[in-house]
């Protein structure tokens, strides 16, 4: 009987709080993620989101071509939770309603995988450092990146699928690429 290397099913004393029980058929619990750009359905901060994507052992979606944030842009906008604008911060409702009037989709995004933390205008991959700078595909909206020291982390904007810098702390979904499919066994429910 296999108990659970995680969780003694049988001694643990566990303590649910804010679960919603669902019941999943046996076929979908059990079927294989894919590798590819798993969207993490949440908006969350741009170091959570690379920091979410380690614990997956994974790498935080860097956007390098047109064709590749076309198909993000089209999960993205799938998704209720990604695609509701209410994840902005103070900050960013402030900027959106006092200064540029532009339409609420404009500001409708994800993390792309570029900041320029740690050097103010030299945006780089987050996962391995790499200069944007000779890239030629970075489709920044007119003005943008404009944020200097204030707004570091780049987002994809769904509605023009142009990029902006924004503070890294406003709340945005974004994608962990996957490079082979992660495997889970249920751990006392199922013994194969
Ligand atoms: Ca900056
Ligand atoms: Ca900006």
């Amino acid at each position: 009987m296999n108990k659970g290397n995680i969780v003694n099913w049988e001694t643990a004393k566990l303590i649910l709080t804010n679960m919603t029980e669902i019941e999943v058929p046996e076929q979908e619990v059990c079927e294989p993620a894919r590798p590819g750009d798993v969207l993490i359905p949440s908006k969350v901060p741009f170091t959570d989101l690379v920091e979410l994507c380690k614990v997956f052992n994974a790498k935080t979606t860097v956007v390098s071509s047109s064709k590749m944030q076309a198909e993000l842009v089209s999960v993205v906008e799938g998704s209720d939770v990604c695609a509701d604008s209410r994840g902005r911060n103070k900050r960013e409702k402030i900027f959106h309603f006092c200064l540029w009037h532009l339409p609420k989709l404009m500001f409708l995004g994800f993390w792309n995988g570029w900041w320029d933390k740690n050097s103010e205008g030299d945006f780089v991959n987050v996962n391995n450092q790499a200069s944007l700078s000779q890239r030629e595909y970075q489709p920044w909206y007119m003005g943008e990146p404009n944020g200097k020291d204030q707004e570091n982390c780049a987002q994809t904007s769904t509605g023009q699928r142009t990029w902006n810098d924004i503070v890294c702390s406003a709340e945005q979904c974004g994608f962990c690429h996957l490079s082979k499919a992660p495997s889970f066994t249920l751990r006392g429910v199922f013994n194969f």
